[in-house]
């Protein structure tokens, strides 16, 4: 009937989420079906398989079906403005995600990192950390392993949890141990009509409920609005001070430091830019909140070599060197790609740019400056290339119709000494699977020049 029945779930999306969610709650015994709004959802081979008797509809949410859910399930990519998911809350259905399941399963702390970027370095490190310091520790949540998945395993010491603003966006529940937003700048406008207010306030829901707070002094967005009785640890590219991780000077050479006392030089680390420099101090910051013992977390620090396709040095050819950033899918992050690379250069040394792809919706100048500092060229190429390459001031610009094709232009636009950076600013979906099939493309292409 159409009466909404007492433990009813429809969970929405049958990506990785949404599969994770059907294997949790049949796990439970816990009734449910799944709607997805794409015709052939990647799931649904293996989730047929595996619930032949579950109901699955694939095609346009019907809001009459979800009405008769006593709690819907959504994921991560579906946007809870969709007409249909709306009219099934305003008829009293609730609302809620992955997270908060996970949440009322186990009693491990969990230490929760969001931001615009830079989380899955962070949530990577803080992981190693732990480790470091003897834990059994859970790396999951946006870095590529949903959350309950981790429940097919006996409970962790800790679990160390990424989180987009999306998956915040369901989240009611997550008291974490020690929450932090590492840095705001735009992405995913199209997801908040436009607004960074909806995106922000998305972000900030991961301090309720913390017990200790994570704050970058150098991004005041990062900064709970609401602190009385948390503690808070913080960090900054300046000077540390009391409860502040940051840099001390000393005969020319730079420590990661807190509060008087020098840590480590900051030559040790294996990442390299400003931009690495604030996560090594802030993934400090997180893992002391935590209680990580700081021999463990240094030893942790200094053997961390960066991730795939994020500032990654691929090869150097002819005198120029390569850098696979195909992460850089913002402007945020580009901006601190060029930064972070364009610091280590000399003399005449520039940087040839290739980016472009689906913008969500993104403004683009503040490519400009960063560019006008450091930049030779740029090769645009994507659905929003044009749109980036008319915000990037006067450099030499040109358009390419492929990977290969963008890194045969780069290579003619570079001088000897030169980088050449694929940091897209922008996600790929429109020329390829992912940013992992678009960073394999541009080191295949350098590969074979
Ligand atoms: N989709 C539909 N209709 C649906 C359901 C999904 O069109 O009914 C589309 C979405 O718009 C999206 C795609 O399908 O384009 C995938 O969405 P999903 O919710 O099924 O994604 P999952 O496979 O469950 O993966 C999600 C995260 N994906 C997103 O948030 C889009 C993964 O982050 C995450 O690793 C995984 O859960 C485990 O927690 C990926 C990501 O791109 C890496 N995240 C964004 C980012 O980092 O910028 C937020
Ligand atoms: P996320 O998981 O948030 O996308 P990653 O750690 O994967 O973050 O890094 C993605 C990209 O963000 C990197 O390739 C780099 O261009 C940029 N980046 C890394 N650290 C920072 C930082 N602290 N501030 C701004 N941008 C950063």
């Amino acid at each position: 009937g159409l009466i909404a029945s007492d433990n009813f779930k429809i969970v929405i999306g049958l990506g990785r989420t949404g599969l994770a969610c059907a294997r949790f709650l049949a796990k439970k015994g816990i009734s449910f079906a799944v709607v997805d709004s794409r015709a052939n959802p990647p799931g649904a081979d293996e989730f047929k398989q595996m619930f032949p008797a579950v109901d699955l509809r694939c095609g346009a949410f019907d809001s009459e079906y979800l009405k008769r859910a006593s709690e819907l399930i959504l994921s991560p990519g579906v946007s809870q403005r969709a007409s249909a998911i709306q009219d099934a809350v305003a008829a009293g259905v609730s609302l809620t995600g992955d997270i908060d399941l996970f949440c009322r399963e186990v009693d491990a702390p969990i230490i929760a990192i969001t931001g615009s970027n830079a989380k899955s370095t962070v949530t990577t490190l803080v992981g190693e950390m732990a480790k470091a310091a003897g834990l059994n520790v859970g790396v999951c949540g946006n870095i590529g392993t949903p959350v309950l998945e981790m429940l097919d395993q006996p409970e962790k010491d800790l679990y160390v949890m990424e989180l987009s603003s999306f998956q915040l966006e369901t989240t009611h529940d997550l008291r974490a141990e020690v929450a932090t937003v590492l840095n705001v700048t735009p992405d995913h406008l199209d997801r908040y009509d436009n607004n960074m207010q909806g995106y922000y306030q998305a972000k900030h829901r991961i301090f309720r409920g913390a017990k200790h707070v994570v704050i970058n002094l150098d991004d005041a967005l990062t900064a709970p609005l609401l602190s009385t009785n948390v503690n808070t640890l913080s960090y900054r590219l300046g000077k540390p001070d009391f409860s502040v991780f940051g840099l001390i000077e000393d005969q020319g050479e730079r420590w990661l430091s807190f509060e008087f006392n020098k840590l480590l030089p900051v030559s040790e680390l294996k990442i390299r830019g400003s931009h690495n420099i604030a996560n090594a101090l802030a993934s400090l910051a997180i893992g002391h909140a935590a209680g990580f013992p700081m021999d463990a977390m240094l030893g942790a620090l200094r053997s961390f070599g960066g991730l795939k396709h994020r500032c990654q040095w691929v090869s150097d050819k002819a005198g120029v060197s390569y850098f696979n950033d195909s992460k850089g899918t913002n402007v945020g992050a580009t901006v601190a790609a060029l930064v972070g690379l364009g610091e280590t250069l000399s003399g005449t040394q520039k940087i040839v740019l290739i980016a472009g792809g689906v913008g969500k919706g993104a403004e683009f100048f503040d490519l400009a400056a960063p560019l006008q500092r450091f930049g030779r060229g740029l090769v645009y190429l994507g659905e929003d290339g044009e749109r980036l390459a008319a915000a990037c001031g006067s450099l030499e610009k040109v358009a390419a119709l492929s990977m290969s094709d963008a890194v045969a232009k780069a290579t003619s636009l570079a001088e000897s000494g030169d980088i050449v950076l694929l940091s897209p600013a922008c996600a790929s979906f429109d020329m390829f699977s992912g940013f992992p099939a678009r960073g394999d493309a541009f080191v295949d292409a350098v590969g074979s020049l």
